[in-house]
Formats: structure tokens, sequence, C-alpha cells
């Protein structure tokens, strides 16, 4: 980008009130300001953008279990809007450090119990039409995280998170294949352990689904009797962010402009 060739060729804004003669030389010269202002603009953006701390916005509301009640997992999966960016659980409370284990960020963590079948489980909705321009074209790339920790008597409990796809604001309208990773941890209570998975979205979401479990089965400690399982500092990204698509669009434009 030649920048400093910009003062000589823009018209001052005296000279603009004037009716200019347009021939093809002027054409040519009013095309070549015109595409390196929106390089100007363009490279300024990305700029910015390069200067903007890298932390990205994590999508899950009270993603520490610090702040909100929690709400029935029946409630979250059947009424998406109304429970948007609250936590559904099936047998877990919240609470302060017990058992030797201690929050991993803030004072509080969730304590997940046995549910009786499987996993038990805690779920998330979010709304994610403003990353639509990323998603339709099959560039959007989501990454959950959580920690898990579990007291001295449990010897290898399994922990996982998944992340579901779906159309609509619904949970009928799920598409794809949900995504999930799981780790088996160790029985250190002073060690949270990461359970992270990452994929391309699929093409058509509007809404996902954050969830965070426990194996049933796997909770089960050497004294015989079914422990907690506890989750905190929960993480949901997406890349890009609909900020740095536009400004992905907007160096497309001006590469576009300037090659005509
Ligand atoms: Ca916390
Ligand atoms: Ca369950
Ligand atoms: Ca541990």
């Amino acid at each position: 980008m030649r920048f400093n060739i910009l003062s000589r060729v823009l018209p001052s804004p005296g000279a603009r009130r004037v009716r200019p003669v347009f021939n093809n030389r002027h054409k040519e010269r009013y095309m070549k300001t015109r595409t390196n202002w929106i390089l100007a603009g363009a490279g300024l953006a990305l700029a910015l953008a390069a200067c903007t701390p890298a932390a990205r916005a994590n999508l899950l509301v009270d993603p520490g279990f610090e702040a909100n009640p929690l709400d029935t997992y029946s409630n979250v999966l059947n009424f998406f809007p109304t429970y948007q960016g609250i936590w559904g659980v099936e047998v877990a409370t919240i609470t302060v450090a017990e058992n030797g284990v201690t929050p991993a960020q803030g004072v509080k963590m969730l304590r997940m119990l046995d549910d009786g079948n499987v996993t038990t489980q805690g779920f998330q909705t979010t709304d994610v039409t403003s990353y639509g321009a990323a998603i339709s074209t099959g560039s959007a790339t989501v990454t959950l995280s959580a920690l898990f920790d579990v007291d001295k008597g449990v010897p290898a409990a399994v922990a996982g998170v998944y992340v579901h796809f779906f159309s609509g604001a619904s949970y009928g309208s799920q598409i794809g294949s949900p995504i999930g990773s799981s780790l088996t941890l160790d029985s250190n209570p002073n060690s949270w352990q990461t359970v992270s998975v990452s994929a391309t979205i699929p093409v058509g979401t509007t809404w996902l689904m954050s969830q965070v479990y426990y194996s049933d089965a796997s909770l089960l400690g050497i004294d015989g009797l079914s422990h907690p399982g506890y989750v905190d500092a929960a993480d949901a990204t997406i890349v890009p962010e609909p900020a740095s698509v536009g400004l992905l669009v907007l160096a497309g434009m001006a590469l576009r402009a300037r090659r005509r």
C-alpha cells in the first residue's frame, strides 16, 4: 500500500465543488484514489484488530457458576429463547469449596451428582445468529472447554463436554452430529483438569448448546458410595468473531477494487 501518493491524487475540498470534466484519465485517477482509500481503511481496521487483545468472547453466561441460579435441564432444552444463558441441570447444585476441592475460578463451582441414568448433565443454549456470516460459509469453529475435578476418594471419574447444533430455536431442530470429548480424571483434588472439544460449526446453525457431564458410574468412590463431580470455568468461543468477519469482507472488497 502506497499511502504517500494519497495526498497528491486526492482533490482538495474546494476542488470538489467544481464540476469536473471526466475523461478516462480522470476516471482512472478517481478509481485509484477510491481504491487507495478503501485499502487505507481496511489496513487501518486490520491494524486496529491486530492491536486488540486476543481475548475472545465467552458465549456462556455465568461460565464459572458464580452468579445465576441453576434451572432445570427440561426448561433449558424445551425453551431455548427463554432460558438462553442459564445452566439447566439434571442433579446438581452450586457449592463453595468442599471435600478438599476448591473452585478453580471465583468462590463457587457446579456440583454434579449421579442422576440414576448414564451421565449426569448440565446444559446451556446460545443464539449464534450474530456469527451467521462465518457459519454460512462453513468457516466458523466452536471450542468448548470446562474444568473438572473430584475429591480424593474417586479414583477414575470420567468427565466430558459436548456441543450440539440447531438450525432453529428448538431441540427438534438439531443438525449435524454433536461433538464431544471426555477425560478420565486423576484423584488429586488440587488439580483441575481441562476437557475441550473443537469443530467446524455446521452450515445452517443458529443455536448451539454446550453440555458438561460426568459418567454416573465413574463417580463411584473407593468407599462404595457415589461422590460429586465438580465443574468450573466453562468457556465456549466461536472464531472468527463477527467483527473480524467484517474486516475480512472489507479487505476482500479492497482487493477486488484494486484488481479492477
Ligand atoms: Ca467458579
Ligand atoms: Ca442424564
Ligand atoms: Ca483432580
